[in-house]
């Protein structure tokens, strides 16, 4: 596993390393990065799955997408193309490429597993979102990087909160 996996390593258990060699295997080009960002939700997995694999309603859990074609003013975005490349209700895979829109995410293409634990001695699931992308010109593989985690980490916190609501 490549590029800035390497440094998050440490904070993941040997499990959660599994999935991320076995579901999320990406293979950039050298004008390319490629990370994850990872969330424990204490909500069981059907309850997240029914969530995520609306692919059709992304204003659901994404905080930045208004509509179903209108981001959030103030982000370097205004629509996005995206198509969904593969939906699993068995594995619980989710696949999606970007490949239209104007924004700067050329080539952008993510993989989203969830899978079954418990938490706290109840039954909870842990996301994992993984992404390759063009590093844009004048940007950094870094910036990018960067960038784009937080984007995802924003998604799965409310993709959390919603999912543990559901269930109070
Ligand atoms: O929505 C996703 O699943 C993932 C990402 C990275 C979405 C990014 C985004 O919607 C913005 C949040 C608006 C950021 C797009 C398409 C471009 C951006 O620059």
């Amino acid at each position: 596993v490549q590029c800035r996996l390497a440094d998050k390593r440490c904070e993941l258990r040997e499990e959660e390393m599994e999935y991320i060699r076995q579901f999320h295997r990406h293979e950039p080009s050298s004008n390319q990065c490629t990370s994850f960002v990872a969330k424990h939700i204490k909500a069981p997995l059907q309850t997240v799955w029914s969530l995520v694999r609306r692919f059709d309603q992304p204003q659901l859990f994404k905080p930045f997408v208004r509509k179903e074609v209108n981001v959030q003013s103030g982000l370097p975005a205004t629509r996005s193309t995206e198509r969904l490349e593969l939906l699993d209700d068995n594995e619980h895979i989710l696949k999606v490429k970007f490949i239209g829109g104007d924004h700067m995410l050329k080539n952008y293409s993510s993989i989203l597993t969830i899978h079954s634990e418990v938490i706290d001695g109840q039954l909870g699931t842990l996301v994992v979102e993984s992404f390759v992308v063009d590093i844009p010109e004048g940007n950094t593989k870094d910036d990018i990087c960067y960038f784009i985690e937080n984007v995802l980490r924003c998604n799965l916190m409310t993709l959390a909160d919603v999912s543990e609501e559901r269930l109070a």
